[in-house]
């Protein structure tokens, strides 16, 4: 079967020919529908030797759909030819974090060997996959696998940092998107459906803003040195009540922290390697500061279900698989509108 897979550091990724993998026990293989490109696919693989953790070869994917196709010995409650959408943050399955659905947040999975689809595992950028556990699937039903494959992390990532910060998201605050590409645009969407918040996207790109708006957001603002003070601006000086971060470089922490009102929450989603200093003349008093993780079983299932009424929809480019290194390089330049995502 063909798959996309990350074999040399350095080099990007590759189209290759693998076999077809067996399910084991307690195993489902996947006849893959939709695969979504994320960027933390580049951010490994620009990785450096020394800092790669993520093994090789690597077969990417870890926003994954499929229809179940084959099931190992003892697998129950999963249909043959249903159609799946791929649960990623995989964990122990057993312990108390696992089992309020938040795999995401199992403190054993890594010690005991257990990684991600596309983080570790073989994703699912390829014609098929193995999921290792029944849990790990949820039903998508009548819902496009096409459009719906990246809710599992560019929609998911953003709901659960968003769900976090609800209580601070009453009518008449302001919420803060930084980064309206994938995962900003979906969030925008969240926070216009499950809150009265005023919404405020920032981006270094007029395009990506131009879908912020179309997507709900109240105002766009070109990311810069004076950002943060045009927030407090438009906030009578007061600032937002969430920021929600989705870059995570040095600029859009400092504008988080610039941008924060007292007792704030500010998310750290983005992996862009900054700092950001938190404490009494740093933050302002009250602020929370959180690195959030992907998201819960559940909340997969809510942020589906979003889609299912039509709250949310991911705006997609599609590329068959032959194509994958052409969509990764549109992503890896910014010219990828919404999400990217390979249909094998
Ligand atoms: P993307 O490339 O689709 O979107 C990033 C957006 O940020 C682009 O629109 C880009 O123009 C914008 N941007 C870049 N620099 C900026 C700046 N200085 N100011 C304002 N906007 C800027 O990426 P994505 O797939 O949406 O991923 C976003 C980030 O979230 C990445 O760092 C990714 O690795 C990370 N991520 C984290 C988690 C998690 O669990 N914490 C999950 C998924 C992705
Ligand atoms: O889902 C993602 O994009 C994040 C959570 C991946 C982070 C990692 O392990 O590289
Ligand atoms: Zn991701
Ligand atoms: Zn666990």
């Amino acid at each position: 079967m063909k798959a996309v897979q990350y074999r040399e550091i350095g080099k990007g990724p590759e189209v290759v020919e693998i076999d077809v993998p067996e399910p084991g026990p307690g195993q489902i293989r996947l006849k893959i529908t939709a695969v979504g490109l994320c960027h933390s696919d580049w951010f490994l693989m620009d990785l450096p030797e020394e800092q790669y953790s993520y093994g090789l070869p690597l077969t990417l994917g870890h926003e994954g759909a499929g229809v179940a196709d084959k099931l190992g010995d003892g697998v129950q409650g999963v249909q043959l030819g249903a159609s799946y959408a791929v649960y990623g943050p995989w964990g122990c399955g057993l312990c108390h974090a696992c089992a309020q659905g938040a795999e995401n947040y199992c403190p054993h999975a890594a010690a005991m060997g257990i990684a991600p689809p596309g983080l570790g595992a073989p994703g699912a950028m390829a014609e098929y996959m193995i999921v290792d556990d029944a849990r790990h699937l949820v039903a998508l039903g009548d819902l496009d696998p096409v459009e719906s494959v990246s809710l599992t992390d560019a929609g998911l990532t953003p709901y659960h940092a968003i769900r976090a910060a609800q209580h601070k998201l009453y009518a008449g605050s302001t919420a803060v998107v930084i980064g309206a590409g994938g995962l900003g645009h979906v969030g925008i969407q969240i926070l216009r459906a499950i809150s009265p918040a005023r919404v405020i996207a920032v981006d270094l790109n007029e395009d990506k803003l131009a879908l912020a708006a179309e997507v709900g957001a109240h105002e766009t603002l070109i990311s810069g040195p004076e950002t943060a003070a045009k927030i407090r601006e438009l906030t009578g000086g007061l600032g937002a009540e969430a920021v929600f971060d989705f870059v995570g470089a040095q600029p859009t922490l400092d504008m988080s922290r610039e941008a924060v009102a007292i007792d704030g929450y500010i998310h750290i989603v983005g992996i862009g390697g900054g700092v950001l200093p938190t404490g009494f003349f740093s933050t302002p008093f009250g602020a929370a500061v959180r690195a959030p993780y992907w998201g819960t079983r559940n909340e997969l299932m809510e942020v589906l279900d979003l889609a299912r009424v039509g709250a949310v929809s991911v705006h997609t480019e599609r590329y068959g698989i032959d194509d994958a290194v052409t969509a990764y390089g549109k992503l890896h330049e910014g010219t990828v509108r919404g999400r990217a995502v390979v249909v094998p």
